[in-house]
């Protein structure tokens, strides 16, 4: 497993329901919400990546390389997948929303524990649905991948289910899978840790 994963940060998103915002660098408790991923992701991993589609210099700074889509039209979530395993050094590419700033410890060793076992892409579960945004992928996937985008498919779930995917069973850490989509969700998880007695840990 050493040296084997790469982690992605998923940043690249329009965040329409933020108000057009770059949503990795909107402030949550004294830091841009996608530190706090990388903050959950980097002892997880062997390397890191973020992927972003604007202020690259500003992710840049923050000491990990950048990529972005290849394509500007902002294809989704897999187009950014795909600039990942293209980029990573490792075979397998771990990756996470910029939007999820709680993410669990144990998310890279559970999913690799579904890709030991012969899947080629592990796809974490909440016990009530699929998590496609949280995966471990084989990056030698990436021609099938880029193929899939230039005949226009955009669906992750679908371009998962034509390979040997695992889902991984993620019930037991909702905090995971908690989302901030909107300026309502930021301010109820400031006030959250707030009560909690602490922004940045
Ligand atoms: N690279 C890349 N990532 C994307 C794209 N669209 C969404 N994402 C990422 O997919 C993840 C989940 O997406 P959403 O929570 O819907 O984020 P979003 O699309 O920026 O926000 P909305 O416009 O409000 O839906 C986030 O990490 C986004 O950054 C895209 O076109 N390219
Ligand atoms: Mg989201």
């Amino acid at each position: 497993m050493k040296g084997q994963i790469t982690g992605l940060v998923l940043a690249g998103g329009r965040a329409l329901r933020m108000g057009g915002s770059d949503k990795g660098l909107v402030d949550l408790a004294g830091k841009p919400m996608v530190a706090w991923v990388i903050d959950c992701l980097r002892e997880q991993v062997d390397e890191l990546i973020i992927n972003a589609n604007r202020n690259r210099d500003v992710y840049g700074a923050m000491g990990y390389s950048v990529v972005a889509d290849r394509s500007g039209d902002f294809q989704g979530p897999l187009a950014g997948m795909a600039s990942g395993m293209q980029a990573a050094t490792g075979e397998w590419l771990l990756t996470a929303p910029c939007d999820s700033p709680l993410v669990s410890p144990l998310l890279a060793r559970r999913m690799w524990q579904a890709c030991d076992q012969g899947a080629d892409i592990a796809v974490a579960h909440d016990g009530e649905r699929l998590q496609p945004v949280f995966a471990m992928i084989r990056c030698n996937l990436l021609g099938s991948l880029q193929a899939y985008l230039d005949s226009g498919g955009r669906k992750i779930d679908r371009w998962y289910g034509e390979h040997a995917m695992q889902t991984v069973d993620f019930s037991d850490c909702p905090d995971t899978f908690l989302n901030i989509n909107e300026p309502a969700d930021r301010e109820q998880l400031e006030a959250r840790l707030a009560a909690q007695g602490g922004g940045q840990e």
